[in-house]
Protein backbone atom coordinates (compact mmCIF):
# COMPACT_ATOMS: atom_id res chain seq x y z
CA UNK A 1 0.00 0.00 0.00
CA UNK A 2 1.17 3.38 -0.88
CA UNK A 3 -0.11 7.13 -0.39
CA UNK A 4 -0.43 7.45 -4.23
CA UNK A 5 -3.05 4.51 -3.50
CA UNK A 6 -5.11 7.58 -1.72
CA UNK A 7 -3.21 10.54 -2.63
CA UNK A 8 -2.39 12.62 -5.91
CA UNK A 9 1.20 12.14 -6.74
CA UNK A 10 0.62 15.67 -7.99
CA UNK A 11 -0.28 17.17 -4.65
CA UNK A 12 2.48 15.14 -2.87
CA UNK A 13 4.76 16.45 -4.98
CA UNK A 14 3.71 20.22 -4.21
CA UNK A 15 2.91 19.60 -0.57
CA UNK A 16 6.91 17.89 -0.13
CA UNK A 17 8.18 20.44 -2.61
CA UNK A 18 6.94 23.39 -0.15
CA UNK A 19 8.73 22.44 2.99
CA UNK A 20 11.89 21.59 1.85
CA UNK A 21 14.00 24.09 4.01
CA UNK A 22 15.04 22.38 7.52
CA UNK A 23 12.97 24.14 10.21
CA UNK A 24 9.85 24.91 7.76
CA UNK A 25 7.38 22.02 8.00
CA UNK A 26 3.59 23.05 8.80
CA UNK A 27 1.59 20.30 9.28
CA UNK A 28 -1.54 22.29 8.88
CA UNK A 29 -0.26 23.15 5.45
CA UNK A 30 1.21 19.71 4.43
CA UNK A 31 -1.97 17.73 5.10
CA UNK A 32 -4.15 20.61 3.50
CA UNK A 33 -1.53 20.69 0.16
CA UNK A 34 -1.67 16.48 0.10
CA UNK A 35 -5.88 16.52 0.53
CA UNK A 36 -5.28 14.49 3.45
CA UNK A 37 -8.06 16.76 4.88
CA UNK A 38 -10.60 16.05 2.36
CA UNK A 39 -10.70 12.23 2.53
CA UNK A 40 -12.99 9.71 4.62
CA UNK A 41 -11.74 8.64 7.95
CA UNK A 42 -10.90 5.02 6.39
CA UNK A 43 -8.23 6.76 4.24
CA UNK A 44 -7.32 8.72 7.01
CA UNK A 45 -6.44 5.70 8.53
CA UNK A 46 -4.68 3.76 5.98
CA UNK A 47 -2.50 6.78 5.87
CA UNK A 48 -2.12 6.44 9.72
CA UNK A 49 -1.11 3.00 9.24
CA UNK A 50 1.58 3.60 6.39
CA UNK A 51 3.51 6.43 8.62
CA UNK A 52 3.00 3.57 11.59
CA UNK A 53 5.83 1.74 9.73
CA UNK A 54 6.64 -1.00 12.63
CA UNK A 55 2.54 -1.21 12.91
CA UNK A 56 2.86 -0.77 16.49
CA UNK A 57 -0.24 1.40 16.71
CA UNK A 58 1.69 4.80 17.10
CA UNK A 59 3.77 6.86 15.12
CA UNK A 60 6.95 7.39 17.14
CA UNK A 61 9.07 10.35 17.23
CA UNK A 62 11.44 8.12 14.62
CA UNK A 63 8.65 7.54 12.32
CA UNK A 64 7.47 11.07 12.58
CA UNK A 65 11.30 12.31 11.72
CA UNK A 66 10.57 10.14 8.22
CA UNK A 67 7.44 11.29 7.55
CA UNK A 68 8.04 13.24 4.65
CA UNK A 69 9.63 10.27 2.99
CA UNK A 70 6.83 8.27 3.80
CA UNK A 71 5.00 10.32 0.91
CA UNK A 72 8.22 11.18 -1.38
CA UNK A 73 11.07 8.55 -1.05
CA UNK A 74 13.59 11.36 -1.70
CA UNK A 75 12.19 13.94 1.01
CA UNK A 76 14.30 15.53 3.70
CA UNK A 77 13.77 14.06 7.07
CA UNK A 78 12.20 16.38 9.81
CA UNK A 79 14.69 18.39 11.97
CA UNK A 80 14.52 17.63 15.45
CA UNK A 81 12.80 20.72 16.09
CA UNK A 82 10.48 19.76 13.95
CA UNK A 83 9.57 16.09 15.46
CA UNK A 84 9.49 17.68 18.86
CA UNK A 85 6.80 20.72 17.37
CA UNK A 86 4.45 18.11 15.60
CA UNK A 87 4.52 15.73 18.86
CA UNK A 88 3.61 18.46 20.62
CA UNK A 89 0.94 19.36 18.52
CA UNK A 90 -0.43 15.65 18.25
CA UNK A 91 0.44 14.48 21.12
CA UNK A 92 -3.23 14.75 22.96
CA UNK A 93 -2.91 12.42 26.00
CA UNK A 94 1.01 13.39 26.43
CA UNK A 95 2.61 9.43 25.81
CA UNK A 96 5.11 10.50 23.57
CA UNK A 97 3.74 9.26 20.35
CA UNK A 98 1.03 9.81 17.94
CA UNK A 99 -1.79 7.14 18.33
CA UNK A 100 -4.76 6.70 15.50
CA UNK A 101 -7.13 9.34 17.55
CA UNK A 102 -4.27 11.88 17.83
CA UNK A 103 -3.46 11.40 14.29
CA UNK A 104 -7.26 12.14 13.19
CA UNK A 105 -7.39 15.05 15.63
CA UNK A 106 -3.96 16.57 13.86
CA UNK A 107 -5.57 15.90 10.21
CA UNK A 108 -8.92 17.47 11.62
CA UNK A 109 -6.96 20.75 12.56
CA UNK A 110 -5.83 21.00 9.78
CA1 LIG B 1 5.14 2.80 15.10
CA1 LIG C 1 -0.46 10.16 22.04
Amino acid sequence: MSMTDFLNAEDITKAVGAFTAVDSFDYKKFFQMVGLKKKSPDDVKKVFHILDKDKNGFIDEKELGTILKAFSPDARDLSAKEIKTLLAAGDKEGNEKIGVDDFFALVAES
